[in-house]
């Protein structure tokens, strides 16, 4: 199907002319009828010769209805334009033209109507020179008379072969539909009809109804009065709408699919340029001014009109502020219409504009607004992942596609995009931000994620992990950072632990198993967190919570256990050590963890690779008492035999 609207000055013909090519009556309401002249949208279709159908949105020409006109015309692809032979070129003439070229219509056909009542030649000239300057370029023109029927069959070819011309929208496009009529039928509900321009509904799928987002479930579909199980654009579609009230849907609501759309009051816009700005399609439009746009216009897209304020950017270049929400996509085709140019009992000014970014930053810091300039004016009008990263930094993918953008580079992490010179800046920070974190807090382990998180002002955690590639490190939910001499940031002990830490080692150099008490620990102002530093720095060996001896104590214990007679008790074992019950408890636990003992059913315990065989030589005699054994498997194990030797010599 293709859809095509009807624009030109009132009573030129446009209706008529409907009326003809297809039998149907586009002046619905009786007080058209009466009043002889369009005030509301209207319908009509045709097959063409090619077996498309044609669906055409009739609008009114008067002035004071250009709103039903926009709403009419927004989302349709191509345009009739109609002159009437006997008048020519006319104030509304070229209000519509205004307005399909604000809105970006660049396909359609020009029918001088009345060429019963005159010459259609010097109208065909006149239209065709104004028409011209726009978009549409030159038109083919066609001269009927809607009252004779002379011209008739040649629009229709003209139809055909400008449908035929007309690009094939995307069938898997997002589906957007704005609301243009809604009525209720008796026993179905609440039926609304639109143009759909691109994308597929189905009968049943679930949409939203904006600005609501309510879901809506798309109980029946119609298209051209004939039921349909599924309608792509361009095509006239009716729906019946379950899970809404008639009297809570409005021509300019939209139902859309959720989750490809924004819902924005907030966008950034390139102003397009004006009839006779440009001559020629290709040309790129010259700059616009912003400063010349009205503090408060209205926009329209599709069949919504929203009043919006203007903030100018820069040349061309202004964000706007509107009164709702709509459902918008970055390359979105507006137009701004400035109520107030009328004062002179001129048309209302049009200006087309196109969306570059629905959910742009704030406007914060001076020269915001000139650097948000600078930065737009580098986009073309239909921005990509790549510009809408380079402003955003870091987006998700669903936000991307919520924006109309399908196409992105590979994730970082989870759903989240970034620009690739954002993420390398944010590894530089990341850096920083440890290095100070580990000068702030020495004793810490590493910084916690999510305060790497903050700091960065990063929106999720998955992203620290992902920046923290070598030289960063993620242990125990913490971040780390290796120094060049493969050190650990945070692994030098201040100097005061460090003198602390000294004396506890020459204790334990006497007595290796007589883990120091609360009491010693309170004394040496060793509190958890300095003795969890002193720990992760090598220098003491985490026993239990309570427990805490030298480094190496394990290995030294297994020396001293191995002696013993096979298996032996925990008593045995505390004897051996030289050592309390506070201590030898949680170190056979430690010892057995490790695999250095093994903890029989009996509670006894062997090492793994002696036989559990009472040894004979001193099995009952324990000559070498658990101090003077341990005091020589200390100076066998100390490298300096200082404080070993001098225990051995005081045992
Ligand atoms: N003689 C003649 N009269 C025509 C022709 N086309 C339309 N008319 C008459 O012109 C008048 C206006 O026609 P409409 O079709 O209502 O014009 P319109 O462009 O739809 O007007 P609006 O919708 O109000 O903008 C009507 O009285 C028509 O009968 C034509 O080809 N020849
Ligand atoms: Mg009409």
């Amino acid at each position: 199907m293709h859809v095509v609207v009807t624009a030109g000055h009132v009573d030129h013909g446009k209706s008529a002319l409907i009326r003809a090519l297809t039998g149907m009556e586009p002046d619905r309401w009786a007080e058209e009828q009466r009043r002889g002249m369009t005030i509301d949208l209207g319908f009509g279709w045709l097959t063409l010769p090619s077996g498309d159908q044609l669906a055409f949105v009739d609008v009114p020409g008067h002035e004071r209805f250009v709103t039903n006109m926009l709403a009419g015309a927004g989302p349709v692809p191509a345009v009739m334009f109609v002159v009437a032979a006997d008048e020519g070129w006319m104030p509304q003439s070229a209000e519509h033209l205004a307005v399909v070229s604000a809105l970006g219509i660049q396909r359609g056909l020009l029918v001088v109507t009345k060429s019963d009542l005159a010459d259609p030649a010097p109208a065909i000239a006149q239209a065709t020179a104004q028409i011209a300057q726009t978009a549409l370029g030159e038109l083919s023109a066609v001269a009927v008379s809607a009252v004779t029927g002379a011209g008739l069959p040649e629009l229709v070819t003209a139809l055909d072969d400008l449908c035929r011309s007309l690009p094939e929208p995307d069938s898997g496009a997002p589906v957007r539909i704005w609301v243009d009529r809604t009525f209720s039928m008796t026993g179905s509900g609440t039926v609304v009809t639109g143009t759909l321009p691109a994308g597929t509904v189905h009968r049943s799928d679930e949409l939203v109804i904006t600005p609501s987002m309510r879901p809506v479930r798309v109980r029946d579909l119609q298209s051209l009065g004939e039921t349909a199980q599924a309608a792509s654009g361009v095509a006239r579609v009716a729906l019946n709408l379950r899970g809404i009230a008639r009297e809570s849907v409005h021509r300019g609501m939209a139902l859309v699919q959720a989750g490809r759309w924004t819902l924005t009051d907030l966008i950034d816009v390139r102003l397009a340029a004006q009839p006779g700005e440009h001559t020629q399609a290709s040309m790129p439009a010259p700059p616009s001014r912003p400063g010349e746009l009205a503090r408060a216009v209205t926009l329209h897209i599709g069949s919504a009109r929203v009043v919006a304020r203007v903030r100018p950017l820069g040349p061309g270049l202004a964000r706007l502020s509107l009164a709702e929400p709509l459902p918008l996509h970055v390359g979105d085709r507006i137009l701004l219409r400035d109520p107030g140019s009328r004062r002179d009992g001129s048309f209302p000014a049009v200006a087309g504009a196109v969306v570059l970014d629905v959910a742009p930053p704030p406007l914060a810091r001076r020269g915001a607004a000139a650097a948000a300039s600078r930065l737009l004016s580098g986009w073309p009008d239909e921005p990509g992942a790549d510009e809408l990263l380079a402003r955003h930094g870091i987006m998700r993918a669903s936000t991307m596609l919520a924006m109309g953008v399908s196409q992105h580079p590979e994730t970082v992490a989870g759903e989240w995009l970034t620009d690739p010179e954002h993420w390398r800046a944010l590894g530089h920070q990341l850096g920083e931000v440890l290095a100070k974190h580990a000068a702030a807090e020495p004793l810490a382990a590493g910084m916690p994620i999510d305060a790497a998180r903050a700091a960065l002002d990063l929106p999720d955690r998955r992203l620290v992990l992902a920046l923290a590639k070598p030289p960063f490190r993620v242990a125990c939910g913490a971040l780390h950072i290796a120094r060049p001499d493969g050190q650990e940031a945070g692994a030098d002990l201040p100097e005061a632990v460090q003198a602390a830490v000294r004396v506890l080692r020459a204790d334990l150099a006497a007595a290796p198993f007589l883990s120091p008490d609360a009491e010693r620990l309170r004394k040496l102002g060793l509190d958890t967190r300095r003795l969890a530093a002193a720990v992760r720095a090598g220098q003491l060996m985490r026993i239990s919570d309570q427990v805490v001896l030298a480094p190496g104590a394990d290995a030294l214990a297994g020396e001293v256990l191995a002696r013993l007679p096979q298996p032996f008790t925990a008593a045995q074992a505390r004897e051996a050590l030289g050592t309390t019950r506070r201590t030898a408890i949680p170190l056979l636990e430690y010892l057995d963890s490790a695999g250095i003992t093994k903890r029989l059913p009996d509670d006894r315990r062997v090492m793994p690779g002696t036989s559990a065989v009472p040894a004979q030589a001193g099995a009952g005699g324990t000559a070498a008492t658990g101090k003077a054994a341990a005091s020589e498997a200390v100076a066998g194990a100390t490298p300096d035999g200082g404080p070993a030797a001098r225990t051995a010599a005081l045992s």
